[in-house]
């Protein structure tokens, strides 16, 4: 059984090493690791990780992989090898421009997956109610191929290991504005997870997977649950089909621990989709899935990173404010950027105009989720 809640466990805590910057793809490629290293630096010129254990993580080992991938797979990872004067891709969706080979992928990988696990494993045991891994959330990998960026799925790795750890209903809830579809699938047939994927819409957006028609399989029918949203979609629209839809598949599910996928490609700078949030409205994302897991899960939240893809002006604070959410050290939007970080930005970005406060002025004044009397502080349903 999940332990219950103690006293003596912290409330939150944040999964880092260094290790992460190494899944580095090419210079050109829009997922660099600058994005984590500007939003490690943004938290702590803040003080939000003052006083804070950072949990370091091992890279996962065979046998974790081998919960979700294939052993021909993980093989193929291990050997990669950039091709060299070879026009022929290598198999498993392994060196195409969304996935090239680089050196030390294999290693790389493992290292975000062992991240997941680490924080599974510290709420598993007790030792946390809550753990944020800004590393992972590569929710695209399938059992056998790498896709969307993501070579290992550190989600599903860790939602496996928590079904043989004492856990049988695990929520994952699926911000990112793409699908998550290599999570849905693991678990397409499993009625023990419930899948739950808001994202831009299918028809308009790679992996053109995440209709509503998507269910689940068998004893697993309405265990999977997919909200597309249109293009141009702000954040009052988005947070409102948020607020129609979890809320009430939570309470219905009953889960043990909930598992957020926190992906920050939904901004309207976004290079990679057309969704219009700000960060205003992805901070009442990340609250209101924790508020969730406070009401329907005894406070086990696992939360992870995943897209985003504005380096400078979007990603460090989205998720600063992820970290702030897990550590119940509430930022406000209208606290100014410390101007250290700044300085630091601008020397490594100089093309870029950094931000100047932690919001964006959202305007998520328009609350209709709140109905009568709600605060509307966090977005969340009452
Ligand atoms: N959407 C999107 C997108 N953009 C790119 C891309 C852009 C610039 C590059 F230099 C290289 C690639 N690829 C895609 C998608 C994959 C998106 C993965 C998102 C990952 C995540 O945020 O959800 C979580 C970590 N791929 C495609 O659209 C496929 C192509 C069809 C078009 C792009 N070309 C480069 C490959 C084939
Ligand atoms: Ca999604
Ligand atoms: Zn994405």
């Amino acid at each position: 059984h999940p332990a219950p809640p103690g006293e003596q466990r912290s409330t939150g805590t944040v999964v880092w090493t260094d290790r992460f910057l190494d899944y580095t793809w090419t210079p050109e490629h829009p997922m660099k690791p600058a994005r984590l290293k500007f939003t490690m630096a943004l938290a702590e010129s803040l003080g939000l990780l003052d006083g804070v254990e950072l949990l370091a993580p091992t890279a996962a080992d065979r046998a974790d992989l081998l919960r979700i991938h294939t052993p021909d797979y993980i093989e193929a990872v291990e050997q990669a090898r950039a091709p060299v004067g070879s026009p022929q891709a290598p198999p498993y969706g392994l060196g195409s421009p969304d996935n090239p080979v680089f050196p030390g992928m294999h290693q790389a990988a493992s290292v975000i997956v062992g991240g997941t696990l680490a924080a599974a494993r510290a709420i598993a045991e007790g030792r946390t109610r809550r753990a944020v891994s800004i590393g992972g959330g590569m929710h695209h990998a399938m059992a056998d191929a790498a896709s969307g960026f993501c070579v290992y799925n550190d989600a599903a790795v860790a939602i496996s290991w928590l079904l043989d750890n004492g856990f049988d209903r695990i929520a994952y809830l699926d911000v990112d504005v793409h699908h998550g579809d290599g999570v849905q699938r693991a678990f397409y047939a499993d009625p023990r997870v419930l899948t739950v994927s808001l994202h831009q819409h299918p028809a308009t957006l790679w992996p053109n997977t995440g209709w509503p028609e998507e269910t689940g399989a068998g004893a697993a029918a309405g265990t999977a649950i997919n909200l597309p949203v249109l293009p141009g979609t702000r954040d009052a629209q988005w947070l409102r089909g948020f607020h129609a839809v979890v809320p009430g598949a939570l309470a219905a599910f009953r889960p043990q621990i909930v598992v957020s996928q926190c992906g920050v490609d939904t901004h309207c700078e976004d290079p990679l989709a057309d969704l219009a949030l700000t960060v205003d409205g992805q901070r009442a994302a990340f609250r209101a899935m924790r508020d969730l897991a406070d009401q329907h899960a005894e406070g086990r939240w696992l939360a992870v990173g995943g897209g985003g893809y504005g380096l400078v002006r979007v990603v460090p604070r989205a998720w600063t404010h992820l970290l702030a959410t897990a550590l119940d050290r509430t930022i406000a939007p209208e606290t100014a950027i410390p101007q250290d970080w700044i300085d630091l930005v601008r020397a490594q970005a100089p093309q870029v105009d950094p931000p100047r406060t932690m919001g964006d002025g959202g305007d998520i004044a328009y609350r209709p989720w709140d109905g009568p009397g709600g605060t509307g502080e966090t977005g969340d349903a009452r």
